[in-house]
């Protein structure tokens, strides 16, 4: 195992991996901004060093700064997180070519699933169920038409180098392909340096379910059953849980399979996502595949008991995973605690947080990086912290979320613990009955109680 590795990345998933590591004996470098100075991860880790300015393309988005910590502190490897560097092959490569490793995927690996119609190519070739569409880019607007007139409207043109929502539009007839054709290829030049797009079928509201797989270096790959993301907000997703209200045990175990196939047709390594849309009559297509360790994988730890940051490391050091296949005992829900003004269309409350008590008691799990007297910087995303609830049934994780978010203080900023209490009392979402469209309808301030 490594003596000591560097986190590139701050705020509760910095501290989600000094905790793992601290656990496991390994001693940890923070890296932060000049915004970060008062941030936890800088007092928790045994050593921290400052790598810039508060902008993120001057900090934890600065290459050379982070590899030259790496350097003076003397790590053996580098643990990502999320966002921020987690999926740049570029940055993989570096440290790998540095003499660091990438606590991650090859940089090939990151690369290639990062080019959405490649990836779905490549699953397709696996096995894996994809929505009917182009074979790889579209490069003509004839042939726009054609693939169009083949699967039928409405038909969703993606960018290659979008994914998670970015760059996709949806045409419902053939009068309007052209200029949505064209318009797509523009935005997607101008927001990604990369104007290649491809068509698929447009899949009617959908339900977004993923799921979590891991592989290691002697190739057994596995699965750690689904998580359920359809609560989200232009495409911002506010609450995760595992397992799905939908998904039964016929179509886990056929979407886990697909999955399975998939990550090892490509000889995946470490902690990787599928995604998969899941329409109404149980059909799953594969979406994209995530290279990196998601904001939600505390619900699948709650139901799996498997700490999945201790087997990044693992899985990075060289370790075996076990193929056993972990079903799920009871359910997990986490709810995103954001600095957000829900009443004011989910604006970013930035600031400082005056009073904090957090919530406790048995199945309730806080991931957070927030405390009375700490200032939410405005230079990064707006999670505060995450909130878990884990029960034997749905129903119990939900009663223990809604009394644990009733139990949250936190003064000062805004955030989005007033929605969330909300949902927790709304009978659709109880009853299981939503897709990913449930958002634009859900009025939490029409919920009595
Ligand atoms: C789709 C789709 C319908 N049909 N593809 C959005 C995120 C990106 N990963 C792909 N997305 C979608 N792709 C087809 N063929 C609908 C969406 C979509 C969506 C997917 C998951 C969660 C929320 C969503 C919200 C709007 C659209």
């Amino acid at each position: 195992m490594f003596h000591k590795i560097l986190i590139a990345n701050r705020g509760e998933i910095a501290l989600r991996i000094i905790r793992s590591c601290r656990e496991l004996g390994i001693k940890t470098v923070a890296v932060f901004s000049e915004a970060d100075r008062h941030s936890l991860h800088v007092r928790f880790a045994d050593e921290a060093v400052c790598i810039g300015p508060a902008a993120g393309k001057l900090s934890y988005l600065n290459i050379p700064q982070i590899i030259s910590a790496a350097h003076l502190t003397g790590v053996e490897a580098i643990h990502p997180g999320y966002g921020f560097l987690a999926e740049n092959a570029e940055f993989a490569d570096i440290c790998n070519s540095s003499g660091f490793t990438f606590i991650g995927p090859s940089p090939e690996m990151i690369q290639s699933m990062g080019d959405k119609a490649r990836a779905k190519e490549t699953m397709k070739k696996a096995g894996v169920p994809v929505v009917p569409g182009s074979e790889g880019i579209v490069t003509t607007v004839a042939e726009a038409y054609d693939v169009a007139k083949e699967i039928g409207y409405p038909v969703i043109i993606k960018a290659v180098a979008g994914g998670g929502g970015r760059g996709m539009r949806v045409v419902t007839k053939e009068a309007e392909l052209e200029t949505n054709y064209q318009m797509a290829q523009t935005e997607a030049a101008n927001a990604f340096n990369n104007g290649d797009v491809y068509i698929e079928k447009f899949v009617e509201g959908p339900r977004h379910v993923e799921i979590q797989v891991f592989g290691d270096t002697f190739g057994n790959v596995v699965h750690y059953n689904e998580r359920e993301c359809s609560i989200q907000r232009r495409h911002q997703k506010l609450l995760e849980e595992s397992p799905s209200p939908v998904v039964t045990d016929a179509i886990r175990e056929k979407m886990g399979a697909a999955s399975v196939k998939g990550a090892s047709s490509v000889g995946y390594v470490g902690a990787g996502t599928i995604e998969f849309l899941l329409d109404a009559n149980g059909q799953f297509y594969f979406m994209e595949m995530n290279t990196r360790i998601q904001v939600e994988h505390c619900v699948t730890e709650q139901v799996i008991g498997l700490d999945l940051i201790a087997q990044q490391l693992h899985v990075a050091a060289g370790g075996k995973i076990s193929k056993k296949q972990r079903k799920p005992n009871g359910h997990a829900i986490e709810c995103r605690i954001n600095a957000e003004d829900v009443e004011k269309d989910f604006r970013p409350s930035p600031g400082m947080i005056t009073s904090f008590h957090a919530p406790g008691g048995y199945g309730v799990r806080l991931d957070t990086h927030a405390y009375a007297g700490y200032s939410i910087p405005p230079y990064y995303d707006s999670l505060v912290g995450k909130l878990i609830a884990w029960g034997s049934d749905r129903t119990e994780a939900i009663d223990r979320m809604k009394s644990a978010l009733d139990e949250f203080v936190i003064e000062g900023i805004k955030t989005t613990i007033p929605f969330h209490r909300a949902l927790m009392r709304d009978e659709q979402f109880r009853a299981g009955q939503f897709d990913t469209k449930f958002l634009e309808t859900f009025d939490w301030t029409k919920v009595k109680y």
